[in-house]
């Protein structure tokens, strides 16, 4: 019998069928163990939690090529010549594995779901056509659209930037280009909108105004946003952070700047933050700070689930399986309002010598395992540890008298001076750092 997430009619993962909740006692690799998704954690279930999402890009486009070698990864989605036809079977397999999976979402840059054409008409054309049949494949699975983003970094022509690019008439090409993939993800009721700044920075500041780039970039997501509200869009707008690579600086460095980027220019009631993990390692900063940040500025809006790996410096993509920091990530997540109009996308990648099919179920299935053991073990450490009595307790002194007419504002410099007279040397209290991380892996 064929199953309704079959439109066309080749099936690619043929050994494999839609992947069940097995427990933690299962051996199988293809089971869940912990991902129960209608299971409830904290008021709701696991799947609400994390809207996970399959990234078209790595899990359909990977070619596991690397500066030093050609591709080993020979996806058959990918065998077609004709544009048209691989980009139907590159969907077809798509669905596929994203309906076996059980995943809810899915991402894309506009180029990911078909080639770019010679032309704007073609690409347009191209983009009509893919754009329908997308439409067919999600009505007959219930996948949905978490959300969409336009490619402004891999062709040639943005090499000097998109939105920041020192001629005008880039720029323009990169406004019809996001204008299109606007309407994609309309069309397709994508959730979000995303944008990775990919060759907006420098190279050379010697070669650069960053003032004037930067207010481009402003401007031209000014531009978007007012577009896209005028044809009806009430989803987001995510920035994603990324210090370096490709350029050398990118102007979105690290959650602090991108807010403080869109406070200075007027973008706050639109735009939030997509954080990925392996940026916010590249920044020299923890993930779990990157998330604290944005959820502070209320701006937590949705996650690139990958990690780095601590023996290199650049962006590894592969998938997350750290448990003690998913832990700590997902602290953070749970004592925040969550994430505001996103999900978790798996921007990652298998590695270059894992060839084989299963391989990608292997990966995602072991990211949605570690994500939901986490997420359960940052629960109860909330609910049935002293965690939080005890960090409360740090600062127990504001919840004084004078602790309240500190933090609201009613006390001077002298008044706070004075105290000092009067309650004389404070006695040291230890931080309880080693406690602390003794507690996350007493509940692991
Ligand atoms: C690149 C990266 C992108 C964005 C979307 O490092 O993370 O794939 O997520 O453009
Ligand atoms: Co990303």
């Amino acid at each position: 019998m064929k199953a309704t997430y079959l439109v066309g009619e080749k099936e690619y993962f043929k050994n494999i069928g839609k992947i069940p909740f097995e427990g933690r006692e299962s051996d199988n690799p293809l089971a869940f163990r912990w991902y129960d998704e209608d299971s409830i954690v904290a008021g709701k279930p696991l799947k609400e939690h994390f809207r996970f999402a399959v990234a078209y890009w790595h899990t359909l486009g990977s070619t596991g090529a690397d500066p030093f070698g050609r591709a080993t990864l020979q996806y058959p989605w990918m065998a077609a010549t004709d544009p048209l036809q691989q980009a139907k079977d590159k969907m077809d397999a798509a669905f596929e594995f994203i309906t076996k999976l059980g995943v809810p979402f899915y991402c894309f840059h506009d180029y990911d779901l078909i080639e770019e054409g010679e032309d704007l008409i073609t690409s347009a054309r191209r983009m009509e056509m893919i754009s329908d049949y997308a439409l067919e494949k999600q009505a007959a699975s219930g996948v949905q659209l978490l959300w969409g983003t336009a490619n402004l970094f891999s062709h040639p022509r943005y090499m000097n930037g998109a939105a920041t690019n020192p001629d005008l008439k880039v720029v323009a090409w990169a406004a019809a280009q996001v204008r299109q993939a606007l309407d994609t993800t309309i069309k397709l009721g994508g959730k979000n909108y995303v944008f990775w700044g990919g060759r907006e920075g420098y190279m050379s500041l010697l070669n650069t105004q960053m003032k004037k780039e930067i207010d481009h970039l402003a401007r031209f997501l000014h531009m978007a946003k007012d577009y896209a509200r005028a044809q009806g869009f009430t989803g987001n707008f995510f920035i994603e952070p990324k210090p370096m690579e490709p350029t050398k600086h990118q102007y979105d460095f690290d959650a602090a700047t991108v807010i403080g980027f869109l406070r200075e220019y007027d973008l706050m009631e639109d735009f939030k933050l997509n954080v990925e993990v392996n940026h916010a390692t590249l920044a020299q900063h923890t993930f779990q700070h990157e998330l604290q940040v944005a959820a502070d500025a209320n701006l937590l809006g949705s996650m690139d689930a990958n990690r780095g790996d601590y023996q290199n410096g650049w962006d590894t993509d592969q998938f997350p399986n750290n448990l003690y920091e998913l832990t700590e990530a997902m602290l953070v997540l749970l004592q925040t309002r969550g994430f505001q109009g996103g999900g978790i996308n798996f921007d990652a990648k298998l590695r270059r010598n894992s060839i084989d099919l299963d391989d990608l179920f292997h990966a995602h299935i072991g990211g949605m395992d570690a994500f939901a053991r986490a997420l359960i073990t940052a629960d109860r450490l909330l609910h049935e540890s002293p965690y939080r009595e005890k960090l409360a307790a740090r600062y127990r002194s504001f919840d004084s008298a004078e602790g309240r007419a500190f933090e609201s504002g009613q006390m001077s410099l002298e008044a706070l001076a004075q105290l000092a007279h009067t309650w004389g040397e404070p006695v040291p209290e230890s931080g309880k750092q080693e406690w602390f991380e003794n507690l996350i892996n007493r509940y692991l």
